[in-house]
């Protein structure tokens, strides 16, 4: 009998895990400006539209922190592999644009996207991150050689061109009111354009057959209609939160094993229906704890709320970055056995724990958390 090897699985957030990617802060950019973001650390000392490599003594920080927490998880008998970093500080362009510099691979969550036998690479919708997938390519290789039924697919790649951006969109968003930006939050309504589908993978999270998808300043709702078609066997549910920065649904909302699910304590959840088909689900949304941060840590294009970004190795067993008291207490309460892992450092370099990883396999099977749906939703 010929025994298929199976090298990519992975169905929810929680269920065992036996071989994750963990990225690579080396060479990651502020980078230059572009139509999407013009990034702006004038409290860190570096003003708007300043770009160029995080500082050495961050990068060595950062470095010493992801390979500590690569080491965890292998001595946890965790397969991990690391991509192949690029050099983010080139130029690059396609027929329709040119960009002074990209950005990095320390958060490979961002890029790829697992659903069961399937990594999807996303489409992204900077452009500083287009060619990132690149950084991957080398392990998608070498997966697609070792398993027969690893479905590699990727996101049509988009053009990116002005019509993508709202014009002068922060100039107006500054002039909002708060109704108006209310309004904008329930919606959606970001920079994108809905010109093409645009998402990173971040802004997804997995429970079996059904995923959840958030309309973020990064994936427009030509990106979700491009996921619900890709994804036909799963229900795919569109979600919103109050956040005027919405960014990746992985500091925002987390589910953490059947059952029960992690909500931001700001990022109040937008969406009715989204909370409703939770309670429908007896599934219990339990408010984060404080983080330990005040504000955005330095030169970090992320939140104080990566403090809830957390890592499951099994649907016990919880990694949480180590500075973070107040949550681990928490998930201690709730039943798990938290592994603090020291991650502070990796902040600047595009996320936490979460997104620092990609799953390539956890035990188990594409099951039915939510039986009793909403119908339309
Ligand atoms: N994946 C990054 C999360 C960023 C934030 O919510 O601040």
């Amino acid at each position: 009998m010929t025994v298929t090897k199976v090298v990519v699985n992975s169905w929810n957030e929680w269920d065992p895990l036996k071989h994750v990617i963990v990225g690579r802060p080396d060479g990651t950019m502020i980078q230059a400006p572009e139509p999407a973001i013009i990034r702006d650390f004038s409290k860190d000392g570096l003003p708007k539209g300043l770009y160029g490599p995080l500082p050495d003594d961050m990068l060595a920080m950062a470095t010493e922190q992801m390979d500590s927490f690569a080491a965890l998880l292998e001595k946890r008998g965790i397969r991990v592999d690391r991509p192949t970093p690029l050099d983010f500080s080139q130029c690059v362009s396609t027929p329709d644009w040119t960009q002074k510099t990209m950005f990095g691979c320390m958060p490979p969550r961002d890029v790829l996207l697992t659903v069961g036998h399937e990594i999807l690479e996303a489409t992204m919708s900077y452009r500083s991150r287009w060619f990132e997938y690149l950084c991957y390519r080398p392990l998608l290789q070498r997966y697609f050689q070792e398993d027969p039924n690893f479905r590699w697919e990727a996101a049509p790649k988009p053009r990116l061109t002005n019509a993508a951006y709202k014009p002068d969109y922060w100039d107006e968003y500054r002039t909002w009111t708060e109704d108006q930006k209310a309004q904008a939050m329930r919606t959606g309504d970001w920079i994108l354009t809905e010109i093409e589908p645009l998402f990173d993978a971040a802004d997804i999270t997995r429970a079996g057959k059904d995923l959840f998808v958030y309309h973020s300043s990064v994936t427009n709702s030509a990106g979700i209609s491009w996921l619900r078609r890709h994804f036909p066997d799963h229900r795919l549910h569109p979600v919103y939160f109050r956040e005027t920065n919405p960014i990746h649904i992985d500091a925002t909302f987390v589910l953490l094993r059947p059952g029960l699910a992690s909500v931001n304590r700001q990022r109040v959840p937008l969406e009715p229906r989204m909370v409703e088909l939770f309670k429908r689900n007896d599934w219990e949304l339990v408010e984060c704890a404080e983080p330990a941060l005040d504000g955005y840590p330095p030169l970090s294009f992320c939140s104080r709320w990566l403090s809830m970004n957390i890592l499951m190795l099994d649907p016990k067993t919880i990694c949480v970055d180590a500075q973070e008291a107040k949550q681990m207490e928490q998930f201690d309460q709730l039943g798990f056995e938290v592994i603090p892992v020291p991650f502070g450092a990796v902040s600047a370099f595009g996320g936490g724990l979460h997104c620092a990883t990609a799953d390539v396999y956890r035990e188990g099977k594409c099951d039915d958390y939510f039986p009793h749906q909403i119908g339309g939703y």
